[in-house]
């Protein structure tokens, strides 16, 4: 992409409405736009990663065997009505009335729908288990939207829905989900740690937040350090197979929101040198919550013996537009941002630094080229303007490489390539330079881990 014919509107000064430094970064590196209280347009650059995120949410969903669709964003009354919640959800959930009469809503989330679907759909035990998922948008009226998409009123969600014969079966649902939410997250470059958590208005006695460590985290976290360091599941982890042991790695070392903080555990389990009272934001959770949802609204399947039984489900959301900040949050400094090379935007800035200059502009056209041929994802900035704008343009979006041609170097054949999170500068011959690239950014896309 040629930075002249793209849509990169960043600002200059820091937003004053911003309290938090991912929701300050997201406006000048213009990949956001607040349209109302808790409402954002996501621009291109934004959408880019948005989108990045997405994709590695859906590859390590279906790995782990979980088929997705899509539901819509608006959902009928009646439905909410059977399971109960219509009543008791409040003011977060947003109502509409169409030109019927009749009573919508603006999903918050899709218990109720996705159990409508499969009570239509499957009756026999033969076709369990089943997980569905879709991404789609969700509103809940906060009552305090704030820091940006970290917590907005319209927001992107994965959701995901387990379907089983008994609690026994559901539970393995629910450890493959915990698995893939374990690979997932490292994926984007995070360590997120599952921790014992409430349930809230979804319901059920099992649950777990996903919760990525960081100062301006909205929840109190207590954990062992050790969990700092955990192995992640590999690739080829068998989906089929038992998964207790990953879970029990994650889950036997002392992590708990403030919800549920037990200090006395806390402090018995964990020794003090290895005990972390920080703040934390919650990127996911999951859940398992039996019958409560097939139970009234009528979901059954016939059993081996013919008899029908209530089905047990879990529901497992991710929230993606909220991991953006997050990313952001564990990876920026004083420049800008640090995207990590598998969710960036584009993987390298190619900066031309004179484009007066007719062989500089050669070189860099051949170059642009040449990268993108490769397969890597450029954004070229031959916009007509000084070297030191450029420079700051390419810090604070934060792509992870930038391959800087000016005149001076091109008189040795040589190209400046430099790594965004360290700082580290080389000078690379022309024949090297897409190979030196490749070298680095191939690994770091985090695809074969
Ligand atoms: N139905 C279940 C799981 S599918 C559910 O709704 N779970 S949830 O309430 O925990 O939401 C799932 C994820 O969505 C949260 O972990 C969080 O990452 C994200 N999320 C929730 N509320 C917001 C919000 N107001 N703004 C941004 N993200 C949010």
């Amino acid at each position: 992409m040629r930075l002249s014919k793209y849509f990169l509107p960043v600002l200059k000064e820091t937003p004053k409405e911003a309290e938090i430094v991912s929701h300050r970064l997201m406006l000048r590196a213009a990949m956001l736009k607040q349209e109302a209280s808790g409402l954002y347009a996501w621009l291109p650059l934004g959408y880019r990663v948005l989108r990045k995120v997405q994709n590695i949410i859906e590859q390590e969903q279906d790995r782990a065997g979980a088929i997705e669709l899509l539901m819509p964003t608006l959902q009928p009354a009646d439905l909410w009505r059977e399971s109960g919640r219509y009543d008791a959800y409040g003011k977060e959930m947003l109502r509409v009335t169409d030109r019927h009469e009749r009573d919508m809503l603006y999903g918050p989330t899709n218990e109720e729908m996705i159990t409508s679907i499969f009570r239509s759909n499957v009756k026999s035990y033969k076709d369990l288990p089943l997980n569905l998922y879709h991404i789609q948008w969700k509103f809940r009226d906060e009552i305090r939207p704030r820091f940006g998409t970290m917590r907005s009123r319209e927001f992107l969600m994965k959701d995901a829905y387990s379907f089983d014969l008994d609690k026994e079966a559901s539970v393995k649902s629910y450890h493959r989900m915990f698995v893939s939410y374990l690979r997932t997250y490292y994926r984007m470059g995070l360590t997120a740690i599952p921790m014992q958590a409430e349930t809230g208005p979804i319901g059920g006695d099992l649950s777990h937040e996903f919760i990525v460590l960081a100062d301006t985290g909205e929840s109190g976290v207590f954990c062992d350090k050790a969990l700092l360091d955990q192995p992640i599941p590999p690739k080829d982890v068998d989906y089929d197979g038992d998964l207790t042991s990953y879970v029990n790695d994650w889950t036997k070392l002392y992590a708990a929101t403030e919800d549920m903080i037990d200090m006395d555990k806390f402090q018995a389990e964990v020794p003090e040198e290895r005990r972390v009272e920080a703040r934390g934001i919650e990127v996911g959770q999951v859940f398992y919550f039996g019958t409560k949802y097939s139970e009234p609204m009528g979901a059954t399947v016939a059993d081996a013996n013919g008899k029908d039984v209530p089905v047990h489900m879990g529901s497992y959301g991710i929230g993606l537009t909220r991991l953006v900040p997050a990313i952001i949050e564990a990876s920026h400094d004083d420049d800008g941002i640090i995207w990590p090379v598998s969710v960036a935007p584009f993987e390298l800035a190619l900066i031309n630094l004179k484009t007066g200059d007719e062989s500089c502009v050669e070189q860099c056209d051949a170059l642009y080229q040449q990268l993108e041929n490769a397969g890597i994802e450029v954004l070229y900035d031959d916009r007509d303007m000084g070297a030191g704008g450029k420079f700051a343009t390419a810090d604070l979006i934060g792509l992870p490489y930038q391959m800087i041609v000016g005149p001076r170097g091109l008189k040795n054949n040589e190209v400046e390539i430099k790594n965004r999170k360290t700082g580290d500068r080389t000078n690379v011959s022309l024949e090297q330079a897409v190979d030196f690239l490749l070298e680095r950014i191939v690994p770091e896309r985090r695809q074969d881990i």
